[in-house]
């Protein structure tokens, strides 16, 4: 809990209490009050909802775990109760989900109905965009009143972090009730949707304050600062709400084109033990993190915390550790990663991915672990998403094996889907760390050497897209799927295992390049491409960039929602803001907060 305030602020303050309905990261929200300073207490009986004077529902998971998580724990009523009263709730994404009639994620499951309108799921527009909706997008003022509000509870010309499927689309029959409720809307495609909804005492946001760096708090801390009158008052202190009022688009002109997502840039931490026993920073080039002298040690760039802080306050839109030598040793019991993870999501208010390790795995004390125990230890450490290696690669060869025997492909054992189950695909990543196999274009028959599985991702020289093209001549290659740190490789092939980690349920793909690795060469743009139209979950181009330009090039060619570095970050050889700089003169759409974080 914050120290920060004094007794008679404490004293004065309204009594703030959080719902947690057991199914996911709320760490992160519990982080973002304790740093505005602000004292809450869990909701951990009924009588509880007499007791609060504010209540935040951060709901995660799906719609249909947090109507029946309600339901189950008896809170359904209390909590209608609690709204019908007229005290101030805030619902986040899912917390706001609920208070609408209902939702085609969970058919036949009741919301709470506070708004008589229906969730509905994005439609990828013919592959056009992914789905989930994944990433910082902008929120307008539904009304013209709001965006004239500086002091509005959302702060207008800012983005904000979303991670949904379902929505208040706006176009469904009633949709004059949910019109009533809008505060911002944001856009997705071609779709529109409400991101804020502000109802009297009812106040609900589908983006996730305490993930949208400082814009995100600024809205949260709004909404704590303001007096219970302000955010309490009923009837509906906005409606009814002139028509010729509403806007309908958002009035910046930069962006009008595109899905509305920024272009996510991602900071990477490659995190390992040096020989002295440190958790460090590391990064070398192919996977090869040790120093090239005879005798050196392991490069050390830095503590993962204090890097992790820095591209946080340098504007990185998600940050990302990857504990690289999981593959020895991935206990849970006294995982250093923890620590690293909980002290980062106390002070960083971006996504946070960790990786290595998500596996089925056994303690030091014999204690079996399994992948969705070692994942929850994790997301209850502050992390938002976990990224699965080596075990993805096994998971799917056995997936396609029990397929071409004619057996049930999916079990719902894998991690994949366990985790993917309980929190949510959006917090499932699969990192693949995929390396060219090449043949000699020269040779009569070369292409009878490739095997008939791997065609569909062969590329050669001659239509390559990489900037490398005139090296690439006489040659063509398909990428080989690689585990342990790229130390084995496998017979299965990128678009194969991409699909598949997809079909169990993958939120979204962390695409690495052996060969591009910390080479400084550009993204591997053949690469890219190829995965990218192979799955329509989201994907995150890694390894290779070497300069600011290459981000533009790999957001223009490919289509891909982010991009991640590592080796440039680390070295400051290029900062985060250059880049952005650098999309934003190019007409890509960046992040750039004009509030200090
Ligand atoms: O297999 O589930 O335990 O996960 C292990 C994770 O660790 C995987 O995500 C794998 O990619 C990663 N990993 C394992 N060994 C290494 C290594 O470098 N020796 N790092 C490693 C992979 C690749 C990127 C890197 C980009 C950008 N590093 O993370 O940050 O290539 O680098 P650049 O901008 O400098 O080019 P499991």
């Amino acid at each position: 809990m914050a120290t920060s305030q004094t007794s008679q602020d404490t004293q004065t303050r309204p009594k703030l209490y959080v719902l947690d309905y057991g199914a996911g990261n709320v760490r992160s929200l519990a982080n973002s009050i304790e740093r505005l300073g602000y004292e809450f207490e869990w909701i951990k009986s009924v009588e509880d909802f007499d007791k609060a004077e504010k209540l935040i529902f951060p709901g995660v998971g799906s719609f249909h775990q947090a109507a029946r998580g309600l339901k189950e724990r008896g809170v359904f009523e209390p909590l209608l109760q609690y709204i019908r009263s007229g005290k101030p709730y805030f619902g986040i994404c899912i917390g706001m989900q609920v208070l609408f009639a209902g939702s085609t994620e969970a058919p036949g499951e009741a919301g709470l109905n506070v708004i008589p309108y229906p969730i509905t799921k994005f439609d990828t527009e013919g592959g056009t965009k992914s789905v989930p909706h994944m990433g910082w997008n902008g929120a307008w003022g539904a009304y013209a009143d709001v965006a004239a509000d500086k002091d509005a509870l959302v702060v207008p010309e800012e983005d904000y972090y979303f991670v949904h499927s379902y929505a208040a689309l706006l176009g469904q029959p009633g949709e004059e009730s949910v019109r009533e409720a809008a505060h911002t809307l944001s856009r997705y495609g071609k779709q529109t949707f409400v991101s804020s909804v502000r109802m009297g005492n009812v106040f609900g946001t589908q983006f996730h304050p305490e993930k949208s760096g400082p814009a995100g708090l600024e809205t949260l801390r709004r909404w704590l600062a303001a007096p219970i009158s302000a955010v309490s008052a009923l009837p509906h202190p906005l409606a009814p709400r002139p028509a010729s009022e509403w806007v309908s688009a958002d009035p910046r002109p930069e962006r009008a084109a595109g899905t509305g997502l920024t272009a996510r840039i991602v900071a990477c931490l490659d995190v390992r033990s040096n020989d002295a026993g440190d958790l460090v920073v590391t990064k070398g080039d192919q996977y090869d993190v040790r120093e090239k002298d005879e005798g050196a040690g392991v490069r050390n760039l830095g503590k993962p915390v204090e890097l992790a802080q820095r591209y946080y306050m340098n504007g990185a839109d998600e940050v990302c550790f990857l504990n690289i030598t999981s593959f020895r040793s991935s206990a849970l019991q006294d995982q250093p990663m923890l620590d690293v993870v909980r002290a980062s999501a106390g002070t960083v208010f971006v996504p946070l991915t960790v990786g290595g390790g998500i596996k089925d795995t056994v303690d030091p004390d014999g204690t079996p672990r399994s992948a969705l125990e070692v994942a929850g230890a994790y997301f209850r450490a502050g992390a938002d998403k976990v990224s699965i290696g080596s075990e993805a690669v096994l998971n799917v060869e056995d997936m396609l094996a029990r397929e071409a025997r004619g057996e049930e492909p999916l079990t719902g054992k894998t991690g994949i889907e366990t985790i993917a189950k309980g929190y949510g695909s959006q917090a499932v990543v699969v990192s693949i760390d995929p390396k060219r196999v090449y043949y000699d274009t020269t040779e009569t028959n070369w292409l009878q050497a490739v095997p008939e599985a791997h065609r569909p991702c062969l590329v050669t020289g001659e239509t390559a897209t990489t900037r490398t093209k005139p090296d690439e001549q006489g040659k063509a290659w398909w990428y080989q799927c690689t585990i342990s740190g790229g130390r084995a490789v496998r017979d299965i092939d990128v678009v194969q295992l991409a699909r598949g980690v997809e079909r169990l349920g993958a939120g979204e793909i962390l695409l690495n390049s052996v060969d591009r690795d910390g080479s400084g060469k550009g993204f591997d743009l053949d690469l890219i491409k190829l995965v990218r139209d192979a799955v329509s979950i989201p994907v995150v181009a890694s390894s290779g960039a070497g300069s600011p330009k290459d981000f533009e090039e790999v957001f223009e060619k490919t289509g891909v929602e982010a991009a991640l570095a590592a080796g440039i970050f680390h070295r400051g050889e290029v900062g985060i803001d250059e880049v952005k700089d650098e999309l934003k003169r190019d007409g890509i759409p960046v992040r750039q907060t004009a509030l200090a974080p």
